[in-house]
C-alpha cells in the first residue's frame, strides 16, 4: 500500500486467499475458541488501535478514511471535492437517498478492510517470533475479513436486539504471541470509541473542530446546532445539553441507553406529517421483522425500492404498512445506536457528516453490505431495475457505470476519472470475500453445478 501522500491509493481488495475467506459475525470472532479465529480477533483489535492513532494529515489515517463519508468535507486522494460533484444532496461523498446507496458503501468497506489488513501485516512483521509462527500469523491475517454486526438478530449475551457485547466493554481479551497459549491478555478495547489522535499540550485529545496549527483544514464543523466541532471523542447517547453548555464532549459510550433503544426498535414513520398515509402507518415490529419484509417480494420487486429511500413512495408492497428499503432500515439502526437528542443523549452514529468516526459504523455497514449480498443472491437479475410507476429509471438517477467518488480503481491513474463504479462492485465474490451465511454447506453443490437439496439448507 502506498503511504506517501501524493501517490494515488487504489481501493484494492486483500489478495485472494484459497477457500474464499468469510466476513463473519463480530460476536463469533470475539468469542472464538478456535486458534486461527483467536489470532484473527487479536490482529483485528491491534490493527484497529494502530489505525486509529494515525495523525489526521495522513491520507490513510482512520480520521481521513472516516472523513470521506462526511466532515471535513474536503477532497480525498486527488478526487474532485465533494462540494463540486454533480449531486443535489449534501456536499459529502457518501451516497444517501440514492440508488447508489448500497454500492457506494461497498468499496468504502473495502478500503477500511484493506487498511486494517495492512496494519495487521506490519504488526506481524514487527514481532520477534519464529518463521513458522510468522507463517501462521500471516495466514490468519490473509484469511481475515471485516466482521459484521448482525443487528437483526438477538445477541447471545443478553438475548436482546442490541450492540454486540464487545461494544459494551472497556477492555477485551486478546492472544498475542507472548500470551497465545495462556488465557490471553486484557487490552484496552479500541471498539469502545474514537478520540481525536491530535493532542493538546496537556496530552489530552483536542476538540475535532480545533486541530493544531497547520492542520486546520481537517477541522470538523457543527451540523445545524449539533456541537460536533467541540467533541474530542465519539459518543453513543453521551452528549447532552446542560444550561448553556454540553456534557459528554470528550466521548461517552452509554451502551445501556443504546441497547434500550435498539431493543425497543421504534422505527421512524417514513411518511411526512402531511402525507395521507402518515397516520395509518403501522411499525413493522422489530428489526428482524423489518429485514424479513425487506427480502419479501411484496415489498421490493425492484432494485430501486430495495436499495434506497429515494423511491419509497413507489414501493410495490401489497401490505399497507409502509415501505422497507435497505437504506430506511439502516437509517433506523444509525439513529437507535447513536442517539438523536440533546435531552436524552446524542451520538455521532445518528448524524451523516460524523457517523463514520464511530468504530460501530464499520460493523454496521458490513452488515448492510451482507444484506445487500443476500438480496442480490435472491434477486440477481433485479440489478438496477426500477418500479414501473417511476417510468423506468428516472433520468436523474445514477447509472451503474457512474463513478463512485472518491474511490480509485487504478494505482497512479487519473484521480478524476479512474474511479470504481457500481457495476464493478456488483459481484462481491470478485472482491475476495464471502459472507459466512452465504457459503453453501459442504457437498451442497453437486459436481455438475446442480443443487443437492438435502445438503443445501
Ligand atoms: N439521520 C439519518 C436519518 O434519520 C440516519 C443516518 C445517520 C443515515 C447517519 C446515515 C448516516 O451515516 O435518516
Amino acid at each position: 500500500i502506498p503511504l506517501l501522500p501524493n501517490v494515488e491509493f487504489k481501493t484494492k481488495t486483500i489478495p485472494y486467499a484459497p477457500g474464499m475467506p468469510v466476513r463473519q459475525r463480530l460476536s463469533d470472532l470475539a468469542a472464538a475458541n478456535n486458534p486461527m479465529l483467536k489470532m484473527q480477533w487479536t490482529l483485528f483489535i491491534l490493527a484497529l488501535e494502530k489505525f486509529k492513532a494515525l495523525p489526521v494529515e495522513q491520507k490513510l489515517s482512520y480520521f481521513q478514511i472516516a472523513g470521506i463519508h462526511g466532515y471535513p468535507a474536503t477532497s480525498w486522494d486527488g478526487a474532485d471535492p465533494p462540494a463540486d460533484l454533480p449531486k443535489d444532496a449534501d456536499p459529502f461523498y457518501c451516497a444517501h437517498n440514492s440508488l447508489t446507496f448500497p454500492t457506494w458503501h461497498r468499496p468504502y468497506m473495502l478500503v477500511f478492510e484493506k487498511l486494517l489488513w495492512s496494519h495487521m501485516k506490519d504488526i506481524i512483521k514487527s514481532w520477534d517470533i519464529t518463521d513458522s509462527e510468522r507463517t501462521e500469523w500471516n495466514e490468519a491475517a490473509d484469511t481475515w475479513r471485516l466482521p459484521y454486526w448482525d443487528w437483526a438478530r438477538k445477541q447471545t449475551y443478553n438475548n436482546l436486539f442490541s450492540l454486540p457485547e464487545s461494544f459494551t466493554k472497556n477492555s477485551v481479551t486478546i492472544y498475542p504471541p507472548n500470551a497465545k497459549d495462556s488465557t490471553g491478555q486484557d487490552y484496552l478495547n479500541p471498539l469502545w470509541g474514537f478520540e481525536n489522535p491530535e493532542k493538546g499540550p496537556d496530552g489530552k485529545p483536542l476538540a475535532m473542530g480545533n486541530m493544531p496549527a497547520g492542520k486546520e483544514q481537517w477541522n470538523i464543523k457543527d451540523d445545524d446546532s449539533l456541537p460536533w466541532s467541540q467533541c474530542s471523542g465519539v459518543s453513543r447517547y453521551g452528549i447532552k445539553q446542560e444550561g448553556n453548555g454540553y456534557v459528554g464532549l470528550e466521548g461517552i459510550n452509554d451502551f445501556e441507553a443504546a441497547n434500550a433503544s435498539i431493543s425497543s426498535a421504534n422505527l421512524y414513520n417514513p411518511y411526512p406529517a402531511d402525507h395521507p398515509d402518515h397516520d395509518s402507518w403501522v411499525a413493522p415490529g422489530n428489526l428482524a421483522d423489518a429485514v424479513n419484509r425487506m427480502f419479501s417480494l411484496d415489498y421490493n420487486r425492484t432494485w430501486a425500492t430495495f436499495a434506497s429511500t429515494k423511491w419509497w413512495n413507489e414501493s410495490e408492497h401489497e401490505i399497507s404498512t409502509g415501505y422497507m428499503s435497505l437504506e430506511y432500515i439502516h437509517n433506523n439502526v444509525h439513529n437507535l445506536s447513536g442517539g438523536t437528542s440533546l435531552e436524552t443523549g446524542l451520538g455521532h452514529m445518528s448524524d451523516v457528516p460524523v457517523a463514520a468516526f464511530d468504530p460501530l459504523f464499520w460493523l454496521h455497514h458490513c452488515n448492510v453490505d451482507r444484506l445487500l449480498s443476500m438480496w442480490q443472491a435472491l434477486h440477481w437479475d433485479a440489478w438496477w431495475t426500477a418500479p414501473s410507476s417511476s417510468g423506468g429509471n428516472a433520468t436523474d438517477d445514477p447509472r451503474p457505470e457512474d463513478p463512485l467518488q472518491p474511490f480509485h480503481n487504478k494505482d497512479n491513474g487519473d484521480p478524476k476519472v479512474d474511479l470504481w463504479t457500481s457495476e464493478q462492485a456488483r459481484d462481491w465474490t470478485k472482491l475476495n470475500y464471502q459472507y459466512d451465511n452465504l457459503v453453501p454447506n459442504d457437498g451442497a453443490i453437486n459436481e455438475d453445478g446442480t443443487l443437492n437439496e438435502e445438503k443445501y439448507k
